[in-house]
């Protein structure tokens, strides 16, 4: 940088009578207006729910998942607890995380007629030799249902009147009610995470109008349900057919007024003013390798249960929303100056979500975009909790079996998606339950990487498809088996736990211990080329063949692992000399290249073919969620990027829900607003389901519904290169908006108010104390800088369209734009 082009910038336009104005008006300003307003944003359904995918309603805990259907005469809550699953130790004596003895012997074979380019024989030494063992993999399992059988009172669902159905995104609860025979019935459904269990109240205007049955049933054969006469409880135990593994629910029924019996298979409600069911659930998964037991459900349950015992419902609703509101209302939004959300009559007519949807279709209406933003947090906050496994390909809801893809952990983007919010959209605490797992997966995966990968004495790896019980092996079909850049990516994620909230002790005790030991394998296990460049061989770009050497994913993911890992141990001033071995081989990678159609490379060689449909884009992951390319950085390779991108778009391809969700954030950050906002329209233009899930292949997939809020952060925010970026990529489609509480790296929080895609206003909270770099085109602008606590102005340098200031920790920056 220029001396000359620093021009230091001292306020003088603020009069003492203008900062204590400031002042003022800090304490009341939008942003303070915005983070105290509820934001009102329900799901709201006119009639109850026929299919359990596409219409009922999730709630969830992380540890347990409920799916809401609210019929009026039968009411059915499906329900899961996130440890249950088949397969592992359990339902195999020689299981062994899918690992193929003797694999990595055939790695040089490999090599070699890789490097003869004999790419059909790679296949098949792969398909011979190096697969991993689908034995046991098991799946996330259903676990059964809770059935409310109002027939007694409500004969004919035709008596009834003013039906709905809601989920509250503010309160993190669902709600039926209707009215029939002149009287009120209300149901309300949350899961609560600090005393995990699922609670239920039902309610009548009726003095003593609530007479119903309620029974359960399992999804499992080896399984009984008891009755409990003695205090009113519905218990299933039973074990999971192929392992064995145990599991106990128990059911808790409280009357207020009426009678409670056990009548044969259910429990009768009669003439009760309200009634509440808390319930809980456990396994015997404990995820520690090998064995991934020893946990005891039946006490698990019993703890939880007494724990609850002399808790009002009053108490446990108290407890949910304090838990729940204090991480959902950190962040957010308004598009459009809308009144969505609020108690404006005229809105709230239009709030039912299927007109929304068939509305969105025709006028695109922002208010679905503001929905999908929240309940991308919602679904985070409930399927992913501290103490359980992360979330699923299906979160934590799951009403299979043999669900698709076996509702497992998919580390080729699926994983990685459903944490793409929990950072930018202030919800890191969601993202424990993922870096507990990762670590978890490092004693197996340190087996996977010695016995298919020859990497020995420290080095984890993971490939495409994981479950609860440590499989890291390559996968069972050539094609998408082997994938390490899956490990190296997943990293990414973990690292960004740490570039946000700049967490020392965290950094040092948690995330570095894994991404070192994941540089750690590739340390060993990349080779030289024919050039010297250090090259993955064997190789694939995932889920494409060929199996070949040094294609762009690994070589892109290697290199940004490699950064981290460097910059990390420099924080934490250990791993001296370990650091010097990774800037030395970094240094080596083989650079990505630009091919023969202005192409970044997918693969070593120029084979990139324009009208390749695949879903798949890793070679582009280093523009996001990485930082290598950027057209800030690397206008070139960012160029390749595009063009690369744009080939994928042009030939309309092969479309999952998540594909569109990875296009969002790639468009932003090639800064290119308006194809990035085409995929998330097409989204929920076409690939959503009535309660707002995602799809992808037509079935029900968590990871476009999670990564939603991260990816509309990225055209508001981003803060990869060592500057909070404002409103980098803003569409047409949001002229004008609010957000609040977004988080930024080095540890900032940030609100914005925007008109006419002009950005007025931004408050940024230092919670570190680091220096703040801003960059956006407004700062070519008038603006003034504030400190919201002292009403001061700041002191900043300028350089271009960034500016530094030195931020105290806690204290707020104002930026006024003129
Ligand atoms: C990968 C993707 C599919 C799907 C599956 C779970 O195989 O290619 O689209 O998301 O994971």
């Amino acid at each position: 940088m220029k001396k000359s082009e620093l021009v230091i910038c001292v306020m003088i336009v603020l009069t003492l009578g203008l900062s204590a104005q400031v002042r003022n008006n800090s304490k009341n300003n939008d942003f303070n207006n915005l983070r105290e307003s509820k934001s009102g944003l329900k799901l709201i359904y006119y009639s109850p729910a026929q299919k359990w995918s596409s219409q009922a309603l999730p709630i969830g805990n992380g540890h347990m998942g409920g799916m809401i259907f609210g019929g009026v005469i039968k009411d059915q809550i499906q329900y899961n607890e996130k440890t249950l699953w088949s397969g592992g130790p359990g339902a195999w004596s020689e299981y062994q995380g899918g690992n193929k003895d003797g694999a990595a012997l055939y790695l040089p074979k490999m090599r070699e007629v890789i490097a003869k380019k004999d790419y059909k024989a790679a296949e098949k030494i792969m398909e011979q030799h190096c697969l991993g063992n689908p034995k046991a993999f098991g799946a996330y399992q259903d676990f059964g249902n809770i059935y409310l059988d109002f027939s007694k009172t409500i004969q004919n669902s035709e008596g009834v009147t003013n039906y709905y159905r809601e989920l509250d995104l503010d309160k993190g609860l669902v709600r039926v009610g209707f009215d029939y025979n002149g009287h009120k019935y209300t149901r309300e459904y949350f899961c609560s995470y600090p005393d995990r269990v699922m609670v239920i109240q039902l309610k009548s205007t009726n003095a003593a109008g609530l007479s119903f049955s309620i029974n359960a049933d399992c999804a499992h054969s080896d399984s009984k349900i008891l009755y409990n006469k003695s205090n009113n409880t519905i218990t299933t135990v039973g074990k999971v057919a192929d392992n064995k593994m145990g599991f106990e629910s128990n059911i808790k029924v409280r009357a207020n007024g009426g009678k409670l019996s056990v009548q044969g298979d259910k429990i009768v409600v009669e003439n009760a003013d309200s009634v509440t069911l808390i319930m809980a659930a456990a396994t015997e998964y404990v995820n520690s390798h090998p064995t991934y037991t020893g946990g005891n459900p039946q006490k698990i349950v019993s703890d939880i249960l007494s724990a609850v015992n002399n808790k009002s419902q009053t108490q446990l609703k108290e407890n949910h929303l304090k838990d729940y509101q204090k991480l959902y209302s950190r962040v957010k939004i308004n598009l459009n100056n809308s009144s969505f959300g609020t108690s404006d009559k005229k809105s709230v007519a239009s709030q039912a979500t299927d007109a929304l949807l068939k509305d969105y279709k025709v006028s695109g209406n922002t208010d679905l975009e503001t929905l999908m933003f929240q309940y991308g947090r919602y679904l985070l906050i409930a399927s992913s909790r501290a103490g359980s496994l992360p979330a699923n390909l299906q979160g934590v809801w799951n009403n299979m079996n043999i669900p698709p893809w076996n509702c497992d952990y998919h580390f080729d983007i699926n994983i990685q998606m459903n944490y793409f919010s929990s950072e930018v959209t202030n919800l890191t605490e969601c993202s424990e339950p993922l870096v507990d797992y990762i670590n978890s997966l490092r004693a197996p995966g340190r087996i996977t990487a010695e016995k298919h990968h020859g990497v020995i004495g420290g080095g984890w790896v993971v490939h495409p498809m994981n479950n609860a019980f440590g499989f890291t092996a390559s996968g069972w079909e050539t094609y998408w088996a082997w994938a390490p850049f899956n490990a190296a990516w997943i990293c990414q994620n973990i690292w960004a736990k740490y570039k946000f909230h700049g967490d020392k002790e965290y950094l040092r005790t948690k995330i570095y211990p894994i991404i070192k030991e994941q540089a750690q394998f590739w340390q060993k296990s990349l080779v030289p080329d024919e050039d010297g460049y250090l090259i993955s061989n064997p190789a694939v770009s995932p889920e494409q063949l060929p199996i070949s050497d040094g294609p762009t994913s690994d070589q892109a993911m290697c290199y940004e692992l490699f950064s981290d890992v460097i910059e990390a141990s420099q924080i934490l001033k250990i791993d001296a000399s370990f650091r010097k071995e990774l800037i030395k081989m970094r240094d080596k990678l083989l650079p990505l290249k630009i091919g023969s159609w202005g192409q970044l490379q997918e693969w070593k060689y120029d084979w990139d073919k324009k009208d390749n449909k695949h879903r798949h884009v890793s070679h582009l992951v280093t523009v996001y969620q990485g930082e290598r390319i950027s057209p800030y950085t690397t206008p070139e390779l960012a160029q390749a990027a595009r063009v690369s991108l744009q080939a994928r778009d042009d030939v309309k391809g092969d479309v999952h829900g998540w594909s569109l969700i990875q296009r969002v954030g790639l468009w932003a950050r090639l800064l290119e607003p308006e194809k990035a906002y085409a995929p998330l329209n097409t989204l929920i233009k076409g690939y959503l389901t009535a309660n707002l899930f995602s799809l992808t292949g037509g079935v029900f997939q968590i990871d476009a519904n999670l990564g939603v809020p991260g990816v509309m952060s990225e055209l508001l925010l981003q803060s990869h290169l060592g500057n909070i970026n404002l409103l980098p990529a803003l569409p047409k489609a949001w002229p004008s908006g609010t957000v609040s509480g977004l988080c930024a790296r080095g540890g900032f929080e940030v609100d914005m108010k925007w008109d006419n895609y002009k950005l007025k206003k931004t408050a940024i909270l230092s919670k570190l104390g680091n220096e703040c770099v801003v960059k956006t085109p407004m700062l070519n602008s008038n603006f003034i800088i504030v400190n919201a606590q002292t009403g001061k102005p700041v002191r900043f340098k300028k350089i271009n369209d960034t500016i530094k200031f030195k931020t105290t920790a806690g204290s707020t920056y104002l930026i006024d734009f003129q």
